[in-house]
């Protein structure tokens, strides 16, 4: 059966690509060697004195081979371990020369080569792709002019105000360290504790509470640089920004129960969804937008652009759209470039800046340093992922495993017996300068009092949620402390929540059979010095500066395409071939994927007596990595379908999770083997119904008002 609208596999070549094709080794054709490129005749038995003698010392081949695999390990990331990457290109809509002078921001010819590594925060390397968490939006640029990394999210703010917290942070979330225990979660102690005490962690904690936090894909989801950063122009002249990533796709979740279920059933969903997209040429893309703010703007603002726990509504600053990222390839090996590139939000080119923003001035630090322990030397700007795509030259030598052989007598500067070389640039040759800020202050070790609002913005979220939104955060709080095991520790975060929203406070309170503490003194906000004033840097009471903004709410999003959307079609022997096309004929062009899935692997035959490969067979797959689902009619083969219960199960499950379902003819028999039977009017069942109307539901995503009849579905 057809799968997904292949595009040619156009060869993404970029001068990064080029370079890398340098290191490539192909070995198709070529005989085994050594690492020294002796032909090697045995690589199954080690040598031997006498044919069930013991192994002898002399044998350099067996050394060589488990040595290196007894060293092929590198520490994973101490954060964002798991992750996935691809290859891209990103292009300019318009030129931009009144806000920045950076190359690629005023070039609309250049296509600047990206690499794009995605990641949950909390689990390990091997952890599920589904757990409820961040998901890290890291994009290295190979701009002409030098690496800029932009280092960001899918929430469009952070959990804390200052790096000197982020220790404490990632302790209190990741595995307990008595027993380890759990992996890749937040629902526990430890992290309640911490975030109950640090108010200021409540914003980006209510997002990871939402469902953004389980994206249907890596594709569909925001990406956020947060911080605000500085883009200076020709004459000097500086704007504020924070960066912006707008999935084509739209902005979709799943549901905490497919989240959990997705997990066991295929714990690599969005690496393969990445893959298998890029695979079929169906490429992610992505439009940068700018949120842009003159300078002397700074302080009109009821929050401090300064604090990464606050964003800047798009209603009260446009995000102005000017370019796009589109990703194109994958990756050849996974280890030697997914998990050997190196971001670094200090990897900046002319043009663009930092701010004071005190998380940002740590994470400047903190990226170099851990590539040190995890790459092992400090020239791992020489792995080719992480090479530079214009030349690099200074006077740095040595350190392990340094690739480069850099000629001459001399290595330091001044010099005058190597010509004054490497020489310096001025800026209008294209040097870095950075933005001459004026500062005039003590030097103070304590936390602004700009940033003690700690309700007002994720009072600002929850408002401006639709309600079946608003319905997944009370739940995901509800799953989370009912995860807890301290009772002060729950009522705290009640009490806390209480502060953002008194709704959403009691409905969490009712699922944990708890009440919302009225008396609980009022939490201290811990997150100061010891000596600091503690009423000057308690969280306030929220403020309303904007009633709701429409634009974080994910029924806002783009519903307007089918695209890369998987429909499974459920058939057996003698399935209606004129009802899968009449049904499919569409999807396909505008390409979605179907997948056939059959009682058994191989092929299935249909009333045209054509044979067709089966996608899956139904004991290797589940209902929930599928966005839709249809059932052609045919007697014999939904008859076979109806003797199989995991059919009915799976189409349980999709309608629980508010899918998209239709069937013809016979196959409406499969949906009245199930809890749908009754509920056939639902605006997102079709049974007998037009294709067009099949597709509109499946590019609206879900049908949420379906919600409550669907809680009763028992899955
Ligand atoms: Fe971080 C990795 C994003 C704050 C320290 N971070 C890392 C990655 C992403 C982010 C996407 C994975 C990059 C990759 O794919 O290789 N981090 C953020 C964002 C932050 C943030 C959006 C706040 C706005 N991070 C942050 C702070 C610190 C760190 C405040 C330390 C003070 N982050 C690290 C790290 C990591 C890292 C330990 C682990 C692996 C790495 O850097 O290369 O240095």
């Amino acid at each position: 059966m057809a799968k997904s609208n292949k595009k040619s596999q156009e060869k993404a070549s970029s001068k990064k690509q080029e370079q890398l094709e340098q290191h490539k080794k192909d070995p198709s054709g070529k005989p085994m060697t050594t690492n020294q490129g002796l032909k090697v005749n045995d690589t199954n038995n080690s040598l031997k004195s006498g044919e069930r003698g013991s192994t002898l010392l002399e044998d350099f081949l067996l050394r060589e081979k488990i040595t290196h695999f007894d060293h092929e390990r590198i520490p994973e990331r101490i954060v964002h371990a798991r992750g996935s990457g691809a290859h891209g290109v990103f292009e300019l809509y318009k030129a931009i020369p009144e806000f920045t002078k950076a190359g690629m921001f005023n070039d609309t010819k250049r296509k600047t080569p990206v690499f794009v590594r995605f990641s949950t925060v909390a689990g390990s390397k091997g952890s599920p792709d589904l757990a409820r968490d961040v998901r890290g939006f890291a994009v290295k640029f190979y701009t002409e002019e030098g690496t800029w990394d932009l280092v960001g999210n899918n929430m469009p703010i952070f959990f804390i105000q200052d790096a000197m917290k982020f220790p404490d942070l990632v302790h209190s979330v990741k595995p307990e360290p008595n027993k380890e225990i759990p992996q890749a979660a937040s629902a526990h102690d430890t992290f309640y504790d911490f975030v109950s005490h640090a108010t200021e962690t409540l914003h980006n904690h209510i997002w990871a509470m939402s469902d953004r936090a389980i994206p249907r894909s890596y594709r569909m989801m925001e990406g956020f640089g947060i911080h605000t950063f500085r883009m200076i122009n020709d004459k000097g002249e500086a704007h504020f920004v924070k960066f912006h990533w707008k999935p084509l796709l739209g902005v979709h979740s799943v549901t905490w129960d497919e989240a959990v279920k997705i997990n066991g059933a295929d714990a690599d969903f969005h690496r393969r969804d990445l893959w298998d997209a890029i695979e079929a040429g169906q490429y992610p893309e992505w439009e940068l937008g700018l949120q842009l703010i003159p300078e002397k703007d700074e302080h009109k603002f009821d929050f401090d652009l300064l604090d990464p726990t606050k964003l800047v509504p798009e209603e009260m600053v446009p995000v102005k759209i000017v370019g796009k990222m589109t990703l194109n390839r994958n990756p050849d090996n996974f280890f030697a470039e997914t998990e050997q590139v190196a971001f670094l939000p200090g990897h900046i080119v002319p043009g663009l800046d930092f701010t004071n923003d005190p998380l940002l001035q740590g994470r400047l630090f903190s990226y170099r340093d851990t590539q040190l322990s995890r790459l092992g030397t400090p020239n791992f700007h020489q792995i080719p992922i992480n090479r530079p795509v214009v030349e690099n030259h200074n006077n740095q030598r040595d350190g392990h495993m340094q690739m480069d052989i850099p000629k001459g007598q001399t290595a330091y500067f001044p010099n005058t017996l190597s010509g004054g070389c490497p020489h310096l640039s001025k800026m209008s040759e294209g040097a870095f300068h950075s933005y001459e800020e004026r500062i005039d202050a003590k030097k103070i070790r304590t936390r602004s009092e700009s940033f003690s609002d700690h309700f007002s913005q994720p009072a600002l979220f929850y408002r401006s949620l639709a309600n079946w939104e608003k319905e997944h955060v009370a739940d995901a709080y509800t799953f989370e402390l009912g995860k807890c095991n301290q009772d002060h520790i729950k009522e705290r975060m009640l009490w806390v929540i209480n502060q953002i929203d008194t709704d959403l406070a009691k409905k969490v309170a009712d699922g944990l059979g708890m009440s919302v503490p009225k008396n609980i003194d009022k939490p201290i906000n811990q997150a100061i010095g010891a000596d600091a004033d503690v009423k000057k840097h308690q969280p306030g009471k929220k403020k309303i500066y904007l009633d709701e903004s429409p634009a974080l709410s994910q029924a806002n999003t783009k519903f307007d395409s089918v695209a890369t959307r998987k429909i499974a079609v459920l058939v057996s022997d003698g399935f209606s071939m004129s009802d899968y096309e009449k049904m499919t004929k569409s999807l396909e062009k505008e390409g979605a994927t179907l997948a056939i899935i059959a009682p058994h692997g191989g092929k299935v035959t249909c009333d045209k007596n054509v044979s067709h490969p089966v996608d899956a067979a139904i004991n290797t797959t589940e209902s929930v990595l599928y966005d839709a689902v249809y059932i052609p009619g045919g007697k014999k083969s939904v008859d076979a379908l109806i003797k199989e219960a995991k059919f009915s199960k799976f189409l349980n499950e999709a309608f629980k999770h508010c899918k998209a379902i239709a069937a013809d003819n016979e196959g409406e028999n499969l949906i009245d083997n199930t809890f749908i039977k009754d509920h056939k009017d639902d605006k997102a069942i079709f049974i007998n119904g037009k294709a067009s109307d099949f597709k509109t539901a499946i590019a609206n995503h879900r049908n949420w008002d379906r919600m409550e009849v669907a809680k009763k579905v028992a899955v």
